[in-house]
């Protein structure tokens, strides 16, 4: 499979020209990606703004969103941008749409209703546009010959800002895409959640330059503006609210956090997390956790675990694949302090498990995440005991 390559920085300006270019002249577009707040963030602000210009827009879309930044869906819902949801609804807007953009997506296998897409759209030749800032592992474009616009950016959302730039600054008649609320609160919220409020940003210059200008709009335009008129909730006045918002705790999930603090095991500056269903089971039915809360708690931990144990963090749990096969899932996030590339450890993860448990993953320099097969509980726990020695041996200074 053909890897995913970053735009080299002297051919980014004419790159997301070409993006401006695209989103021009097409009139109907679906939008797609792995769902999770980035992705969404980039694709609602695409859809918002495609619609202010009257362009035709859908969003594919499985949902829910479990956690916080489920705001978003709401935006969505509220702004009447229509979601495709099953294969027959792909199916039916088929016809009205001339373009694909898919953001935020390593590869296909993490696309919902990718055989749908495939079918009607990337088969029959569609134009694609992708925008994402994944790379490394076994991250792939997912339409070869589509227009590329891939970057090492904190976020996706923070290269749709780019683009959005792009298109309004070469089109005389373009309104200002940073006029509008939902747009700066989507992409915001994107580069937001992508960082963990700015703490883990590969980019800290680019992070601080979003942030400053995208959030020195949305003060504005709150000010002028009265809160009633928009219902979409919760209502945001700054970055900061955003950030806090994300990050904030219920007792119940504090409580969750505190107890789980005890469980994590670290050696070496490598700290180990288990989640499996029987921890998280005690844990949902004695704090009568929703699945958003336990999603907080997730995050939270994820977030904590790097920097308990000194370099790296490693949270495991069962999920589901994008075809719905249960499955593994193993997460790494590194401390805020530590410079090391998570992305080196596919080999560690490799070397842990049998041949053919790894169903894939990938990331950033700071978190990476891999799937794998489902083994016996005790094989599967082996082999996160021969990765934590692995990710010993790698990091330790
Ligand atoms: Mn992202």
């Amino acid at each position: 499979m053909k890897k995913k390559h970053a735009v080299s920085s002297e051919n980014w300006k004419p790159a997301l020209h070409q993006g401006a270019v695209f989103l021009r002249r097409h009139s109907g577009f679906v939008f797609c990606g792995y769902p999770d707040a980035d992705a969404l963030g980039s694709m609602l602000s695409l859809a918002l703004y495609l619609k202010d210009l009257g362009k035709r827009v859908y969003i594919v879309w499985p949902g829910p969103l479990i956690g916080k930044t489920d705001f978003l869906e709401d935006i969505l819902m509220h702004n009447r941008v229509p979601l495709l949801d099953t294969a027959e609804r792909v199916r039916e807007c088929s016809g009205k749409i001339d373009a694909l953009v898919v953001c935020d997506t390593a590869n296909r296998k993490l696309v919902p209703l990718f055989s749908e897409l495939r079918q009607y759209f990337l088969d029959r030749e569609f134009p694609v546009l992708e925008i994402d800032h994944h790379f490394g592992t076994d991250s792939a474009p997912i339409c070869p010959n589509g227009l590329h616009l891939f970057r090492q950016a904190n976020s996706t959302t923070e290269i749709t800002a780019e683009i959005l730039s792009a298109y309004f600054e070469t089109d005389a008649d373009a309104p200002d895409p940073f006029e509008q609320r939902n747009i700066l609160v989507s992409l915001l919220t994107g580069l937001i959640a992508d960082t963990g409020g700015g703490n883990a940003s590969i980019r800290r210059q680019d992070y601080d330059f979003w942030v400053k200008r995208l959030g020195d709009r949305l003060n504005q335009f709150t000010r002028a503006t009265e809160e009633e008129e928009f219902p979409d909730s919760p209502y945001f006045a700054s970055p900061l609210e955003i950030k806090t918002f994300l990050a904030k705790l219920s007792d119940a999930e504090k409580l969750g956090v505190e107890q789980l603090q005890e469980r994590i095991v670290h050696e070496g500056g490598v700290g180990v997390l288990n989640l499996l269903e029987s921890i998280r089971t005690e844990l949902v039915a004695s704090l009568q956790l929703n699945p958003a809360g336990w999603a907080q708690i997730l995050e939270t931990m994820a977030n904590a675990i790097p920097e308990v144990a000194g370099a790296v963090g490693i949270v495991f749990f069962e999920d589901k694949t994008a075809e719905g096969e249960e499955c593994y899932f193993i997460k790494l996030r590194r401390a805020q302090e530590s410079l090391i590339d998570l992305r080196e450890t596919e080999s560690d993860i490799r070397a842990s498990f049998e041949d053919g448990s790894v169903l894939g993953g990938g990331g950033h320099p700071n978190a990476v995440s891999y799937r794998i097969r489902l083994l016996p509980e005790d094989q599967f726990l082996t082999g996160i005991d021969t990765l934590a020695t692995h990710l010993r041996r790698r990091y330790e200074s």
